[in-house]
């Protein structure tokens, strides 16, 4: 068998689709100190709701730092962004049981300052992610059709407030259903979204937002909070110092 082929496979449905998914990247020893992670951060900030676990937090964590520098993940990130990597933002979005709130639909690209939109997200599944509890929803396809203006949204509670201005044909989305440990692949302007949390359960992931170092994080004052060299080149961008202790 070409040894390559699922690299071929997953770049073409890329391409393709906008978004895959990677089962079993992480293994269950990992994911359980994912899961002693969000406890922790959870306990810090009671302030803070789940959904809201941001990438103001990342400088200084080690444990978050080291997690994002997983070589499992950042040998998937290069396989769609290439070998110098950085990291731009990273957030977990913990919805608790019962009051979770939905992320309505929208693109990425349009709140990113970077030049140019040259991003990919892994999505690591830290709980189970089910339809009942909100799991992430997408429209296979939609990258390939430009950026959508945004239009804010009062009327309904939402982790973000705004969403494309775009109709969504619901017998196109994808329900991406996952275990903890696998990983959610998605391009910068696919539309996606996540309902809210109905169930029992919490439903938390992590996005994590890599970048080629040849991509440029617009700020006036870097380096940008979250943005961490993380392999090869360093590129065009200043970075945080590596957490120590
Ligand atoms: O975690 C979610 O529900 C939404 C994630 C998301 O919008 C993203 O990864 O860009």
């Amino acid at each position: 068998m070409d040894p390559d082929a699922p690299v071929l496979e997953r770049r073409a449905q890329y391409d393709r689709d906008g978004y895959l998914v990677v089962r079993g990247v992480l293994d269950a020893g990992t994911m359980s100190s994912v899961n002693d992670h969000v406890d922790g951060l959870l306990a810090r900030h009671p302030d803070r709701r789940g959904e809201d676990l941001g990438h103001d937090l990342v400088a200084g964590d080690q444990f978050w730092v080291d997690l994002v520098a997983d070589a499992r993940l950042l040998d998937l990130a290069s396989e769609f962004v290439g070998s110098d990597l950085a990291l731009f933002a990273s957030h977990y979005i913990c919805k608790p049981a019962g009051s979770g709130r939905p992320v309505l639909w929208h693109q990425d690209a349009g709140y990113w300052p970077l030049e140019p939109m040259e991003v990919v997200t892994l999505w690591l599944a830290v709980d189970p992610s089910t339809r009942e509890n909100g799991c992430l929803r997408v429209v296979p396809g939609s990258h390939r059709h430009g950026v959508h203006p945004r239009r804010t949204r009062t009327d309904t509670e939402s982790v973000f407030g705004d969403e494309s201005d775009v109709s969504i044909d619901e017998d196109s989305v994808i329900d991406l259903e996952l275990e903890p440990g696998d990983v959610e692949i998605h391009h910068p302007a696919l539309l996606h979204s996540s309902g809210a949390n109905r169930s029992a359960h919490r439903r938390c992931g992590l996005t994590i937002r890599y970048i080629p170092t040849s991509t440029r994080i617009l700020t006036d004052r870097p380096p940008y909070p979250s943005a961490f060299h993380l392999r090869g080149e360093p590129g065009v961008n200043e970075y945080q110092p590596w957490p120590v202790g």
